[in-house]
């Protein structure tokens, strides 16, 4: 029999031997620093092991896919979309039944961990190969924006550069933190085409983002047409604030919208706002109006002086009749109702209209959102609220025990100004620079709540003063990805002074995309 200091020197043997097994097999320890791991991801991966390999990109390459599903071909074609232009290479996408030979990409859902979730992925970056692995399509979508942040900032050229087009080795594991992260768009106050739309929900992939929220009608403009009430777009849809000629999407065009989206997996959230903010409604149809007369079209920024007449069947009819259209032409189970500034309609009538509304969008098998002002009706089991600046109201949401989203004003609001010299943007929610818009905590932010109240967060861009295409790149960046970075990376390994950094080096990769960003002085630029 061994005595007992062999037996401890075996021990010791062994543990070291199963050790250095498991453990990396370069220099490197498992870390989230991203100063000494593979890039600079935004948002910040739940864990990076980084190796001393690097893949290098060259003609000929392709990207397989596993299961050769029309699903998984076009996520590899959205990845060969962003690839071709820069490299030139005119990268092909092709099944295969396991992991290809050197120098190509492979994505599979094949033997993907279920603990990945819905959104989750694995990268593994080799010399020899680049290998994504996830439990659903969704999860090797936000993988392949990690591929295309590894990659130097040109890939993202719209013209052929020299590259050489290196990735880091190692190995990223990733999920989100939040299953909600969102950005609101208003096309109401200025109107957007398809186009701009679709270009910004484009960038918004790019930082993960999964919820698309389309502020659709308001007081100065109704965007969607509505066969059972055509008014509302041809006349409602008219005007814009300024006075300029607006515009409305066809149901087509929001179709194309919404597979647009889809194709990012991206859920759209399509916002009727009532009873206030309606004026472009009520100057419509005279029924929707208790006076029975229909006022002017408004083309001023106040908020808070129309509402539908709450106590009329015509307006019931109304609801019910576009709530219909909308949610039949909407896939994602969510209609937001708005809620919002309600201040000309009387409490108890409001409460009564919100009651009913909720009751209208599970007649059409879809849950309501609300801004946090619904949480003074009764809320329905599935409806959920969205903060952005009476706390009282997102707590009786929560006392109600339903989920809300935060959307803190003073934090997340886009059309505030960054600083006050800042020529775009409103300020009454203070001015959000770029790190006080990244230095909160969706849990910590409104007292009272907890993680598991909270669904996530959404960033919401109004445009009062937002005219173009070049203004909503000015004012979203680069706030968004830090939005982003707050719904998906963990809280812990989040601090300012890192993420500036790393911030920085998105310079250059936003200008190789055409954004028109705003070159904050608090983060030091690439
Ligand atoms: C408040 S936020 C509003 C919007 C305005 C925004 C401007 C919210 C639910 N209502 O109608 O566009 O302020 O910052």
């Amino acid at each position: 029999m061994p005595n007992n200091q062999t037996l401890l020197v075996l021990l010791v043997s062994l543990l070291t031997v199963s050790c250095s097994s498991t453990a990396p097999t370069d220099t490197s320890m498992f870390t989230l620093s991203p100063n000494t791991t593979m890039g600079s991801l935004i948002p910040l991966p739940r864990s990076v092991r980084p190796s001393a390999d690097t893949f290098t990109l060259v003609k000929g390459a392709r990207i397989y896919v596993s299961p050769a599903s029309a699903e998984l071909t076009a996520v590899g074609e959205y990845l060969a979309g962003k690839l071709n232009p820069s490299t030139g290479f005119g990268i092909q996408v092709a099944g295969a039944a396991a992991p290809p030979a050197s120098g190509n990409l492979f994505l599979t859902t094949d033997g993907g961990d279920p603990a990945l979730g819905e959104e989750g992925y694995v990268l593994t970056i080799t010399r020899d190969l680049v290998t994504l692995t996830a439990f659903r399509p969704a999860g090797l979508f936000r993988g392949i924006q990690t591929i295309r942040q590894l990659f130097p900032p040109s890939i993202e050229s719209a013209s052929v550069k020299s590259g050489p087009w290196n990735l880091p080795g190692g190995t990223i594991s990733d999920s989100p933190r939040f299953g909600w992260r969102g950005a609101m768009l208003d096309v109401a106050r200025h109107f957007f085409s398809v186009q701009g739309v679709e270009r910004y929900i484009d960038l918004l992939a790019y930082y993960k983002i999964n919820r698309f929220h389309f502020h659709l009608t308001d007081d100065q403009g109704w965007r969607i047409a509505i066969n059972s009430w055509p008014n509302l777009a041809a006349h409602g849809g008219s005007t814009q604030v300024g006075g300029g000629p607006g515009g409305y999407y066809t149901q087509a065009d929001y179709a194309a919208i919404v597979a647009y989206a889809q194709r990012r997996y991206m859920m759209v959230i399509p916002e009727i706002d009532m009873p206030g903010h309606t004026n472009a409604a009520l100057a419509s149809y005279a029924a929707l109006n208790c006076s029975g007369l229909t006022p002017p079209l408004y083309t001023g920024i106040e908020v808070g002086f129309s509402s539908l007449c709450t106590n009329s069947a015509a307006t019931y009819k109304f609801v019910d009749d576009v709530i219909g259209e909308v949610a039949a032409m909407t896939p994602g189970p969510y209609i937001h109702i708005g809620g919002d500034e309600a201040k000309s309609t009387v409490l108890t009538d409001y409460i009564r209209f919100v009651d009913s509304v909720q009751v209208i969008v599970e007649s059409h098998g879809k849950k309501a959102i609300g801004w946090e002002e619904i949480a003074q009706s009764h809320l329905r089991p599935s409806s959920i609220a969205q903060h952005w600046v009476t706390e009282d109201f997102v707590r009786s949401a929560v006392h109600q025990e339903r989920k809300v989203i935060m959307s803190p004003s003073s934090r997340s609001y886009m059309d505030m100004k960054y600083t006050p010299s800042t020529t775009l943007g409103q300020d009454w929610a203070g001015t959000i620079e770029v790190s006080n818009a990244y230095t909160w905590d969706p849990v910590t932010q409104v007292s009272g709540l907890s993680e598991a109240d909270i669904l996530g967060v959404e960033a919401p861009l109004w445009t009062e003063t937002i005219q173009t295409v070049a203004d909503v790149d000015y004012m979203a960046f680069p706030r968004l990805p830090g939005y982003a970075e707050i719904g998906w990376s963990a809280q812990a390994g989040r601090n300012w002074g890192e993420y500036r950094v790393r911030l920085g080096t998105h310079g250059p990769r936003l200008t190789a995309m055409g954004v028109n960003f705003y070159a904050s002085p608090q983060v030091p630029w690439k």
